[in-house]
């Protein structure tokens, strides 16, 4: 079942109900902030004190970070984009059967967007609600001149326990140190008893998060880059919409296009990023 609901400030939101999951996805950013397996824990760390107005993107779920990653050399534009704060179209639904449910989202260019960047697009979010969770986020270049994105699905997980958690999947890969801005290379799984972020490239298979008594995969496509990012205690503080301890019980792993991962689309040609995430209970 596919509705539109509201938050009791007008937030508008999709809500989806079939025998696999529940999820919600606002229309701002077309922003997947719930999705939980039947009989299961929410999948995705959604903070309890997060924003629901225009402008402010939700703290938790899957933000899309589009068509930057990151800061951009112009300072006075936002950081990640302007998909994410965005008011997005809802194109459709489809349920092939009751365990499955996906639902479409579209931004195009606007007088706004042209200003912050100056390329006509069609950027559309297909989501797939089922057993697995399954992202596809397609941009196509109206333009008339080949443009250059980077692009995130800013992913956050809900963990029992960050000091208990670790990531494997990226043994061997290069990464950007954010912290340090030095290239190095990882060492086996990753664990966490500090801030940690980190952009991984060459990746190219599937990473696992292990918790406390489940096992989450992701495996992206057209993806060769991942975002590993948790603020720990100091930059939690600095952070907006979130209480000083969230970070004890969030991860982001970031299926992405970024820095050196940067994809250029040609006129009239698409680039579909993609992701799909299963939750195992143990
Ligand atoms: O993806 C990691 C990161 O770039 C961190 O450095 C931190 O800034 C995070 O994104 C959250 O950014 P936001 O703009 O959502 O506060």
């Amino acid at each position: 079942m596919v509705t539109f609901d509201k938050l009791s400030n007008g937030f508008e939101y999709i809500a989806v109900q079939n025998t696999s999951a529940t999820a919600k996805i606002a229309l701002q950013g077309a922003h997947l902030f719930h999705y939980c397996k039947t009989n299961q824990e929410p999948l995705l760390w959604l903070s309890d004190i997060s924003y629901y107005e225009q402008g402010k993107a939700i703290r938790g779920g899957i933000p899309i970070c589009w068509p930057w990653f990151g800061f951009h050399k112009d300072k006075t534009l936002p950081q990640h984009g302007f998909a994410r704060t965005s008011m997005w179209e809802f194109v459709g639904s489809s349920e092939p059967d009751a365990k499955t449910s996906s639902v479409s989202f579209r931004l195009q260019h606007s007088d706004e967007t042209l200003k912050m960047w100056n390329h006509r697009f069609d950027l559309e979010l297909k989501i797939t609600i089922s057993d697995s969770l399954k992202l596809e986020l397609k941009t196509t270049n109206l333009d008339d001149k080949e443009f250059t994105i980077t692009q995130a699905l800013h992913t956050y997980f809900a963990v029992s326990d960050i000091s208990k958690v670790s990531v494997s999947g990226l043994d061997k890969k290069p990464y950007l140190d954010a912290l340090t801005l030095k290239q190095e290379i990882q060492n086996g799984d990753i664990f966490f008893s500090s801030e940690v972020d980190r952009v991984y490239q060459e990746v190219d298979g599937e990473l696992i998060l292990r918790d406390k008594n489940r096992e989450i995969s992701i495996m992206n496509s057209c993806s060769y880059s991942v975002v590993v990012w948790n603020p720990w205690v100091e930059k939690t503080k600095k952070m907006s919409a979130m209480r000083e301890d969230a970070y004890k019980n969030m991860l982001c792993i970031e299926s992405s296009n970024a820095y050196d991962d940067a994809v250029v689309i040609k006129s009239d040609c698409s680039h579909t990023l993609g992701a799909i995430i299963n939750c195992h209970k143990e």
